[in-house]
């Protein structure tokens, strides 16, 4: 009734205002961007979907009054943004005559009800509506504007190939057991609980920033709660890592998989051959059950009040299906091996699947607040280069693709792990960096991105953590030297971390040496 009753009105607002509509359109071009319908689509949800709108309301209502516009996705009950809200926002009238100031008020007003009745009315008569809008490419200035403004962005420089102060730095599992109060925090909460309330997760992302001058952050999350959420019961078994209840090795299995994904958006009766289809259509409605992660990615953007960028992230779908179809910790990765190399169509067909929910998940946490994202191919190393190539390289460039053709300015950094072979086929790639493993050489890899465009992050032996920390000082030091030079500028395009993540018998004050150390080079 609500709806009804605001469409009416709107309706008599609009008619209303048509003949200054009429007039104003006649008189002047400098405010046309209010009348095109297709400037009014382009710039008024600016990607906010209608479920974002949901889920940060305050943010994204800012946002459309930032822009002049109206919040219709998060109505059903279309309130227009009031008028005076509108005004702060509207570019100044560059007509002096008052008179006609008069008329092109009227028709911006006007202009804009139609356009809010002709939205309503679409949203009210059709669903496909919710696609188009979570289809809207959004910048990330768009997004910046929500958010305290950023003080340290020299990892978004080195990204663009920008001078920094500083060599930024962060480093991987920067939230984790070798802090003892992440193991004080978490003593009574489940792995999974952990990463499914914001404030745990926001509170496990900035323990790291109370000890140290980190120039990134990254979502306290796993790339196992796409399965996880997506109803695939996973457990993180003590000393064991993550364990899958059922392991996903059958056509079959995958087939009843995918039909529980449709029928959790409400679709059934699809041919088997055509699931796969309508399951990468339902992609942007499935990574929805992952809105907890969304969450704790707007409340911590907000509370790390601009003292660094935060990264977003996911697993590859190569690294995904590793996981699934082996379901346990494996040296032998015997499952994998045989699917790929006795159905490779099959494997194909969930590469796919799941690189298109991957990449609308990445494009959420954009939405979210995420300033850069990285996907982790953590099991590149079990395919040998060729079979990367085939298995896991398209993936992750459809991933790349899909996300920047919606968020086209998002920094992209891919970590093929412990496979060094990836870097040179990755000079060609929608990816911005490449986070390399100790075995690589960080000079050479380093120039050989330099002439492609592109960055390194890396990549300093993890272990070197076991050195006390006054000598892991002194070895980052050395490290950069060596790749570097001694007297050179500070390098672009250039990311220092570590080539794996923290281990929980490490020393936090080796990490704090780390990064002392590597803010310390170059500096005058
Ligand atoms: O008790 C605990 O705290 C469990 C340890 C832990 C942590 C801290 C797991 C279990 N996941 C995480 C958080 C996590 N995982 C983060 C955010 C924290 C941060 O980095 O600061 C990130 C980015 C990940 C990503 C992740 N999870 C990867 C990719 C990175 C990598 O190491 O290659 C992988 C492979 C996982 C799976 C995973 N999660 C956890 C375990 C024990 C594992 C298995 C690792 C393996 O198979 O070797």
């Amino acid at each position: 009734a609500a709806r009804t009753g605001a469409l009416v009105a709107a309706c008599l607002a609009g008619v209303a205002a048509v003949a200054a509509l009429a007039m104003a359109l006649s008189s002047t071009s400098a405010h046309a961007q209010w009348l095109s319908p297709q400037a009014m689509e382009g710039q008024a949800m600016a990607g906010f979907t209608s479920a974002s709108v949901r889920a940060q309301p305050t943010l994204a209502h800012k946002a459309v009054v930032r822009m002049g516009q109206y919040n219709v996705g998060q109505l059903g009950a279309s309130i227009p943004t009031s008028s005076a809200e509108a005004a702060q926002y509207t570019p100044g009238p560059t007509l002096a005559a008052p008179a006609l100031s008069v008329v092109v008020s009227m028709a911006l007003v006007g202009g804009a009800v139609l356009e809010m009745v002709r939205r309503v009315w679409r949203r009210t008569t059709t669903r496909q509506d919710d696609s188009q809008w979570a289809m809207m490419a959004v910048s990330c200035a768009e997004i910046d504007a929500q958010f305290p403004p950023l003080k340290n962005d020299n990892v978004l420089r080195a990204i663009r190939g920008e001078p920094v102060d500083r060599i930024p730095v962060w480093v991987m599992r920067q939230a984790g057991r070798y802090l003892p109060e992440y193991v004080e925090y978490t003593k009574d909460k489940e792995f999974f609980s952990r990463c499914q309330n914001p404030e745990v997760a926001c509170h496990l992302t900035l323990q790291p920033f109370e000890r140290f001058d980190l120039d990134a952050g990254i979502i306290f999350s796993d790339i196992l709660v796409i399965p996880e959420a997506l109803g695939m019961e996973v457990k993180m078994v003590k000393g064991q890592g993550p364990v899958f209840v059922t392991p996903l090795r059958t056509k079959e299995q995958w087939y009843e998989l995918e039909k529980e994904w449709l029928a959790r958006v409400g679709v059934s009766g699809v041919a088997t051959e055509d699931q796969d289809e309508e399951v990468i259509k339902k992609a942007p409605e499935l990574v929805e059950a992952l809105n907890y992660v969304y969450q704790a990615i707007t409340l911590t953007r907000t509370k790390l009040d601009g003292r660094a960028p935060l990264f977003g992230f996911c697993g590859s779908p190569w690294t995904l299906f590793v996981y699934f179809s082996e379901a346990r910790k494996t040296k032998t990765y015997t499952e994998c091996s045989k699917l790929i190399y006795t159905e490779p169509e099959f494997v194909h067909r969930i590469l796919k699947v799941l690189a298109h929910i991957c990449a609308q998940y990445l494009i959420r946490q954009v939405k979210a607040g995420a300033q850069l994202l990285q996907v982790f191919d953590s099991h590149a190393n079990v395919l040998p280069p060729k079979q990367w190539r085939e298995f896991s390289l398209p993936y992750l460039t459809l991933i790349a693709q899909l996300v920047k053709e919606e968020c086209p300015d998002i920094p992209m950094v891919l970590l093929p792990k412990d496979a060094p072979f990836a870097l040179e086929m990755l000079t060609d790639s929608p990816y911005d960096m490449v986070s390399i493993d100790p075995t690589l050489d960080l000079g050479k890899s380093h120039q050989l991105m330099l002439a492609a465009g592109k960055g390194v992050q890396g990549n300093m032996a993890p272990t070197t953590m076991y050195a006390p920390p006054e000598k892991v000082g002194q070895l980052a030091r050395e490290y950069l030297i060596e790749a570097f030079g001694e007297s050179a500028p500070l390098p672009r395009r250039y990311i220092a971390n570590l080539g794996a993540g923290m281990n929980p018998d490490m020393d936090p004050a080796c990490l704090g040496a780390f990064v002392d150390a590597i803010h310390e080079f170059g500096a005058k």
